[in-house]
């Protein structure tokens, strides 16, 4: 069976006009991973990336027109599923004889209210999709197939779990052939243009964070690839793609964490002459990681900060504390290596002060860059059953998180979260409008001026980042704050 897989495209044209001054950030890879293993099994396969290439449905139907699939599989993310259904009615309502299939993190963690609620969509593919695609385009019976939900007879089916993928090293490298790969360029001043990639060298993370929904998917058993087979992925990516910036998109524990496992890395990709970044969580930030990760071309790390209150940290169970934080970002900067401390605003004992004591915590720490999220209850977290128990989600909200409007970044589009988080202590509107003053201030200060100033070496450092500054400024002020 020939088989269309698509990322979702972006729905409002407030972020297309952003996008334009800030490219796309990194591929889906999840996807490409499909494509790659049906390719390799000889399935006629291609991958249209609707969200890297900012298409419409027109570009998408006549891709469909071109190509006649039998099979049309959709990549879903909490924020991208109302655009992603809306894709799937489009499709169906002009080709019926097309199965479509829905697959990712989210629909993951609710396959049968999927189906329930969504009659066009024929199949959900639950958890990693590799092997489960591949039957389904084998044509195998579907009650034969692990991992799906699917229709038979008027009802909704789900078959038992897929067992995880234990052998990364034998999955073939993402289909990145798909992807425009020139499109995707580092969007942060200091690499700006610079043409990247991401790859992933683990799956799976042991800690139960309440918030997280990567377990959905890659499950909580640490699952790793070996380091030659990673190195041979990196090779690939500077000789075909000439990539000079390598982003790793683990979850965050696994790439810091072993130590052993880093070092062998950093010995492996020494004199290749690429930079990288990396996701760390703050309790895994020593100077002996951070002096191999310098030297080794690491150049920046994300860190999930949450909160800068105590007891909100506690509470998300992440079992980091405000003092590993305050200690990791001293180090990175010690060591010159670039941060992003990423902090989310709206747990359940939020109030306006804890808000002003993390904003007042994120500018002590002297991070490079601040993103500041307001929590989405992802369906498949305890964050999620917590809210929903405490009646902190309004019963209308059930559609509301289905269906999230924009299709774009919950990040730079606050409509894109549910307006139903209904805190005891903050209306939705002031959670809003702190998570602006925490941009706002963290940005807008002397001292973060003076210190952003002081590291733009040259003239295309300024034009870069002043594109960049104007471009973010008009967004908020046309669409962030309505
Ligand atoms: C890199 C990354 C990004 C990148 C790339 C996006 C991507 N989807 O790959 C960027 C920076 C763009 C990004 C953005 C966002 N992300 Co993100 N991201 C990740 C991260 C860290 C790794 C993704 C990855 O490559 N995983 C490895 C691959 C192998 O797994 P996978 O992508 O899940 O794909 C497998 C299956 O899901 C399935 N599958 C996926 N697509 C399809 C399609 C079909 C048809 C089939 C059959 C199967 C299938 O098969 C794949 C192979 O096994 C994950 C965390 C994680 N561990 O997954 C978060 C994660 C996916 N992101 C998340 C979120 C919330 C976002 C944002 C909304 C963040 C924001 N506030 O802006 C945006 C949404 C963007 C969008 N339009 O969808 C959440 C999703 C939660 C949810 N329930 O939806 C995750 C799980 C992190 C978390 N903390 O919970 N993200
Ligand atoms: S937030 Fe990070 S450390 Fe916590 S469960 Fe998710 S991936 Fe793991």
């Amino acid at each position: 069976m020939k088989v269309l897989l698509i990322t979702t495209p972006y729905k409002s044209k407030a972020y297309r006009v952003l996008n334009k001054r800030i490219p796309a950030t990194l591929p889906f890879l999840g996807i490409a991973y499909v494509a790659a293993v049906l390719e390799r099994e000889g399935i006629p396969v291609r991958l249209l990336d609707a969200w890297g290439r900012n298409l419409g449905f027109e570009d998408i139907r006549k891709e469909i027109a071109a190509f006649r699939p039998d099979i049309i599989g959709i990549t879903c993310t909490a924020s991208a599923f109302g655009v992603s259904v809306e894709l799937a009615r489009k499709i169906k309502d002009c080709a019926k004889d097309i199965t479509i299939v829905l697959g990712g993190p989210y629909v993951s963690a609710i396959p049968e209210e999927t189906l329930r609620e969504i009659p066009w969509v024929d199949v959900v593919v639950i958890g990693e999709g590799e092997h489960t695609m591949l039957e389904l385009a084998q044509a195998n019976p579907l009650h034969a197939i692990k991992g799906i939900a699917y229709r038979s007879g008027g009802r909704i089916l789900v078959n038992e779990p897929r067992p995880l993928i234990y052998n990364l090293d034998a999955l073939p490298f993402p289909a990145r052939n798909f992807y425009r790969m020139a499109d995707y360029r580092r969007p942060f001043y200091e690499f700006h243009g610079t043409p990247f990639a991401s790859i992933v060298t683990s799956r799976g993370c042991p800690f139960k964070c309440r918030f997280c929904a990567s377990h959905t998917v890659a499950g909580r058993e640490i699952r790793l690839r070996s380091i030659p087979n990673i190195i041979k992925e990196i090779d690939m990516l500077l000789e075909r793609y000439k990539v000079r910036f390598i982003s790793i998109a683990d979850d965050a524990p696994v790439f810091t964490m072993d130590e052993a496992r880093l070092s062998e890395f950093c010995r492996a990709i020494k004199g290749k002459g690429f930079l990288w970044g990396a996701k760390a969580r703050a309790d895994s930030i020593n100077e002996n990681n951070l002096r191999m990760l310098r030297d080794a071309g690491c150049r920046i790390l994300e860190i999930g900060c949450e909160s800068g209150n105590p007891g909100i940290l506690e509470g998300w169970e992440k079992g980091v504390s405000v003092t590993q934080i305050k200690n990791a970002f001293r180090l990175m900067n010690k060591f010159g290596i670039n941060s992003v401390a990423m902090f989310m605003l709206g747990a359940p004992a939020e109030t306006k002060e804890t808000v002003l004591g993390t904003i007042r915590f994120a500018k002590e720490l002297g991070a490079t860059y601040c993103i500041a999220r307001i929590l989405y209850p992802y369906p498949g977290t305890e964050a999620y059953a917590d809210l929903k128990a405490q009646k902190m989600l309004h019963s209308k909200s059930w559609d509301e998180i289905r269906y999230p409007q924009s299709g774009d970044s919950i990040l730079v589009h606050p409509n894109s979260t549910t307006s139903e988080l209904c805190l005891p202590n903050l209306t939705f509107n002031q959670l809003l409008r702190l998570q602006r003053r925490m941009h706002r201030d963290f940005y807008l200060n002397k001292r973060y001026i003076f210190s952003t100033l002081s590291r733009l070496k040259d003239w295309h450092a300024v034009k870069v980042y002043g594109r960049l500054l104007i471009g973010v400024v008009r967004f908020w002020f046309r669409w962030g704050l309505q």
